[in-house]
């Protein structure tokens, strides 16, 4: 009987995996491996390559339970030749094997490399997602504009989730009307579990503070959970603790407290400890028993089963090359704060040291923080990319790169969103308390102490003004500024330029 691989990848870590489904414990062997080329194509956060590495040797342990024969390529291992198709080739020459079963990766750079190995490698669909790859395209065709709301409501329907009879429960499809709110610290708002460091995880710590020593962003302490039974904990921790209060503070920012009530289940997700399905009906069985309010629970169903999936939809759809656009031209070198430099803005500062200590940021600090700086200083998409895909515990491509490109950049031209998230300071200010003890004055609009977002905002949309001036979700921005005096809009444009010359030749801002 011809022997197979079966390939399991460190963000595959899922019993049901279809790749494990369509083959047969008795026979074949699975193929799962520690590789530098997956550690460094970005350098990767510390903490995001300590919990791939410990997740997956749990992981192995597991299978080898279930009774599958698993051939586990450690880091150390003195033949491993560091390649995912590397380590297959070696496999196949030492069981004999001569096909590999795989599920499609989340990635078109390594669904390539599978493509393109010289062993016969079929790449089951990842069933993991709540829409297939077929069903988003045939949402897809013909549309002239995708929209995220549309799909969602599709998504609604298709699972069920808040629906009765056929009917939106509540009587309206979305209640972020409700949310937007800003937050006040609270020594009381419940903290997120943190995991201790097992064994298993002590060691791979060791080794990623020995082999990644260079890379940005602190390795301790590690606060992750590696195994399902921790990713549960952490799911069940949130629809007690913190889902009530999801929606009210969805996009508020907060100096001392980096997660508000936001789930930070995206890691378990994304590497296959939890599924889309699971975490939707805690959030809603939270809902019936009046655990959490609908405003919080619909807004948190959203990111999963429209955010999410929508994505994930654009990025497969799209095919290779989506992450190379760039419709905005932007093309400044990312400035050394993102890389924990100091500057003198307080929300950078803030988020990048969050994003260095813990790996993670939430999403308005992404969007509208990092992102938004880097939308309106011009910053090239793909640095921001390569950044984004780097210092978050959860970035993989498939995610990472419509949020970042099409989301926060714009630079897909309009595919993800209808506008691109442009803001001035005051957005910053209304949603938390950076400005506070900022250096710059958000209230200034010119001169050396304005907030630099101010200026910034103007001279991005000016620059872009042929293109967005005939959105209608944007006409109201021309006008103010067309109201604007002379000497007004002379000087806050020229402050901008002033302000990225002085980032440019690498000063502090
Ligand atoms: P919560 O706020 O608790 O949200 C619940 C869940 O909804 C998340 O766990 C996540 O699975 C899902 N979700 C929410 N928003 C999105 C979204 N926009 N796209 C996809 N899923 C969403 N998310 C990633 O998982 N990986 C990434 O690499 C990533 N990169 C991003 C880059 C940029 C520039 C931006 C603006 C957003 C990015 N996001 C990414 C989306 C979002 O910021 C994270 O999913 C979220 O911050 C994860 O934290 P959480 O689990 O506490 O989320
Ligand atoms: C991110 C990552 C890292 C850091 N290391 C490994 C690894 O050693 N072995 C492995 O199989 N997967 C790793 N991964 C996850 C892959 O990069 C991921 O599967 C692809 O990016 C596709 O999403
Ligand atoms: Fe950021 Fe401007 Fe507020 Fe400073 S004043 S924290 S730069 S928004």
């Amino acid at each position: 009987m011809v022997k197979r691989l079966v390939l399991i990848l460190g963000d595959q870590l899922t019993p049901a995996l279809s790749a494990l489904r369509a083959a047969d414990p008795a026979r074949d062997v699975v193929v799962m491996a520690e590789v530098r080329a997956e550690g460094t194509y970005v350098p990767h956060h510390p903490q995001k390559i300590a919990l791939i590495l410990s997740a997956m040797r749990h992981f192995a342990a597991q299978l080898r339970e279930a009774g599958w024969h698993v051939a586990y390529s450690r880091f150390d291992d003195p033949d491993n030749s560091h390649t995912i198709a590397g380590e297959l080739l070696r496999r196949a020459a030492e069981h004999g094997a001569t096909e590999v079963l795989a599920t499609r990766p989340g990635e078109w750079r390594l669904i390539t490399a599978l493509d393109d190995m010289p062993l016969p490698v079929t790449q089951q669909p990842d069933d993991r997602f709540l829409c297939s790859d077929s069903e988003f395209a045939a949402w897809a065709e013909g549309r002239k504009q995708f929209r995220m709301e549309w799909f969602y409501r599709e998504m609604r329907r298709k699972t069920g989730f808040l629906m009765q009879d056929g009917q939106p429960v509540g009587g309206k499809w979305n209640y972020d009307h409700d949310n937007r709110k800003a937050a006040k610290p609270d020594l009381f708002r419940p903290r997120p579990p943190r995991f201790d460091p097992d064994a298993t995880t002590a060691e791979v710590l060791d080794l990623v503070a020995a082999e990644f020593p260079d890379h940005f962003g602190r390795l301790r302490p590690f606060r992750w959970g590696v195994t399902r039974a921790n990713a549960l904990e952490a799911l069940d921790w949130f629809t007690q603790n913190a889902l009530q209060h999801f929606g009210d503070e969805q996009d508020a920012m907060l100096v001392d407290d980096p997660t508000l009530s936001h789930s930070l289940l995206s890691p378990y997700l994304n590497i296959g400890l939890l599924s889309a399905h699971e975490v939707c009906a805690a959030a809603e069985a939270a809902y019936h028993a009046g655990k959490a309010p609908l405003n919080a629970v619909e807004g948190f169903i959203r990111q999963i089963i429209g955010w999410r999936e929508y994505v994930r939809g654009i990025y497969m759809l799209h095919g290779p090359g989506y992450a190379d656009q760039n419709a905005l031209g932007a093309d400044r070198a990312l400035p050394a704060l993102y890389w924990g430099a100091k500057t003198d803005m307080a929300c950078l500062s803030h988020a990048v040291a969050q994003t260095r200590d813990l790996a993670y940021a939430h999403h308005i600090q992404r969007l509208m923080v990092t992102g938004l700086f880097g939308l309106i200083a011009g910053l090239s998409p793909q640095a921001l990319h390569e950044w984004y895909l780097s210092v978050y515990i959860d970035a993989f491509e498939w995610v990472e790169a419509p949020n970042t490109i099409g989301m926060s950049q714009f630079a897909d031209g309009g595919i993800l969103g209808s506008k691109p998230y442009a803001a001035s300071g005051a957005y910053i200010h209304r949603m938390s308390d950076y400005c506070g003890d900022c250096r710059y004055k958000v209230a200034l609009k010119t001169g050396p102490d304005a907030c630099p977002f101010n200026p910034l905002y103007w001279h991005f949309l000016m620059k872009h003004r042929d293109r967005f001036a005939s959105n209608p979700r944007m006409a109201q921005m021309y006008r103010t500024w067309d109201k604007m005096d002379d000497v007004r809009q002379q000087a806050t444009l020229s402050d901008a330029e002033a302000f990225l010359r002085r980032m440019d030749t690498g000063k502090m801002v």
